[in-house]
């Protein structure tokens, strides 16, 4: 599936128009490509840049196409494990377009999406925690989960993954030993210490997982929808967590007709935030859409934001929006610097804990979205950069966690050893494919074409 002997191109910087733009070779051949493009004889030297000229062989001999700059990453010591050429010219798309068709001509072949990240993984550079962090860096749009795919690219989760499958080969080595003495039982580990060593096997994965709710929140983001009633100040509060003026805002009740999102980062948290029309009944057949919008909205939101104008005397309908509105939900009284028109539990049981809000003056704000990302993040404030992210290795703990819990009930049963070292051998395994240890091709098809190509 994967051929790993021939040499590949592509274009790894982003498409359009640049100061530099650079062309990878990567593979056997690459070095002997480079030079056939070139004018005259060059001679490249490991990790150094030679300054040369590229020719156009379709125009008159000594036709230049560009000056460019040509490093060559000598095999194993490059990004992917092979020869690796980078020729950084002229951030030119007809330009690079030019230099891959001639290195193709010369016997390269143009790179699949995720190609060179492949073969870092194939030639056992990177194990498939780092090869997926490298897509995860290059999509971070926030500081945080550049930090979260830099850490799993340093091999954090890789780490922690390998502690945990150590408890267990340490378990399962004393069990096949045992096994040795058919006689004695469990010779090599009483019944109690193995007992003692699954739950320590178990709080470390239980910790993985529970880390996964903030990881999963940082790495893909989440959807928070502003509901209220017309007036409530929605439009106003979207458009201070934006940071832009981005929705009207207007005296006038029935402002936002329609639904407005903007991606907005809360805390290090990436938020598409949708503001929506004001609930309400009246108003005309646009109106109507809009409210039939705000309540979709509302249903696929991962946290609602229900406003409450707090400078208005409070009414019914408003308590009622309140009351219907399911969690995860943040109850926001606006409009703070006007003198309140109501109390807190006034609206009933639940707005104990609701944020008062400002937008004119800005109180409030800081609270909001720090209750709003710990509301996402489950209740717990996000602190450190989360470990694990992605919802394959997710999965995966899951899988261990499944067998280790099997394997402890089964040792409490008086089970045999062979019964529990195969419960401890599916934990290994789960573990062994979240580091790509085992792991068939068409999950590496499948991780490896979100990437781009040139990467
Ligand atoms: N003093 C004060 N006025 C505010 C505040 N927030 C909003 N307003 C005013 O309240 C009015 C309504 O604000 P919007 O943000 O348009 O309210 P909305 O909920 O989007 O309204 P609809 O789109 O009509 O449902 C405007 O005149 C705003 O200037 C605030 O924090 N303080
Ligand atoms: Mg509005």
């Amino acid at each position: 599936m994967f051929s790993v002997s021939d040499t590949i191109v592509a274009v790894a910087t982003p498409p359009g128009h640049g100061g530099i733009g650079v062309v990878r070779l990567s593979g056997a051949e690459a070095p002997a490509i480079a030079r056939g493009l070139t004018i005259g004889a060059v001679t490249l030297q490991p990790r150094h840049a030679t300054f040369v000229r590229l020719a156009d062989p379709d125009a008159s001999p000594s036709a230049t196409l560009d000056q460019v700059v040509i490093t060559w990453f000598q095999a194993p010591y490059s990004y992917t494990g092979d020869d690796v050429v980078e020729i950084s010219a002229h951030g030119s798309p007809v330009l690079l377009r030019r230099i891959v068709e001639l290195a193709m001509r010369a016997g390269a072949r143009l790179a699949e999406p995720g190609e060179y990240t492949l073969r870092a993984y194939l030639n056992g550079r990177i194990d498939l925690v780092q090869a997926e962090a490298v897509a995860d860096l290059v999509d971070a749009v926030t500081p945080l989960q550049a930090r979260a795919a830099m850490d799993q690219l340093e091999g954090t989760l890789t780490s922690a993954i390998g502690r945990i499958d150590a408890m267990l080969f340490d378990l399962a080595a004393r069990l096949e030993a045992s096994l040795d003495f058919p006689d004695e039982g469990f010779h090599f580990i009483t019944r109690e210490e193995a007992g003692a060593h699954l739950l320590a096997v178990r709080a470390a994965l239980d910790a993985l997982a529970r880390e996964g709710r903030a990881g999963r929140l940082v790495r893909e983001g989440r959807t928070l929808v502003i509901a209220g009633l017309p007036n409530a100040g929605k439009s106003s509060l979207f458009n201070a967590l934006a940071g832009a003026s981005r929705a009207i805002v207007a005296e006038m009740p029935g402002t936002t007709r329609d639904l407005v999102t903007e991606r907005v980062e809360v805390d290090g948290v990436l938020v598409t935030l949708v503001d929506t029309a004001g609930l309400r009944d009246a108003g005309d057949e646009v109106e109507i859409e809009g409210v039939r919008r705000a309540r979709d909205a509302q249903a696929v939101a991962a946290l609602r934001l229900v406003l409450v104008d707090g400078s208005v005397p409070l009414r019914a309908e408003a308590i009622d929006l309140v009351r219907r509105t399911t969690a995860p939900r943040l109850i926001v009284a606006t409009k703070r610097d006007l003198p309140r028109a109501w109390e807190l539990r006034e609206l009933g049981p639940d707005a104990a804990d609701a944020v008062d809000v400002s937008v004119v003056s800005g109180t409030g704000l800081a609270e909001l979205r720090a209750r709003a990302v710990q509301a996402l993040a489950g209740g717990e404030p996000l602190r450190d950069v989360p470990a694990i992210s992605n919802v394959r290795h997710l999965a995966l703990v899951d899988d261990a966690r499944a067998a280790v819990a099997k394997a402890a009930a089964e040792l409490q049963e008086g089970a045999t050893e062979e019964l529990v070292l195969a419960e401890l051998t599916a934990a290994r395994r789960a573990l062994e494919a979240i580091t790509g240890r085992r792991s068939p091709d068409e999950l590496l098809a499948h991780i490896f074409q979100r990437f781009c190509i040139g990467k």
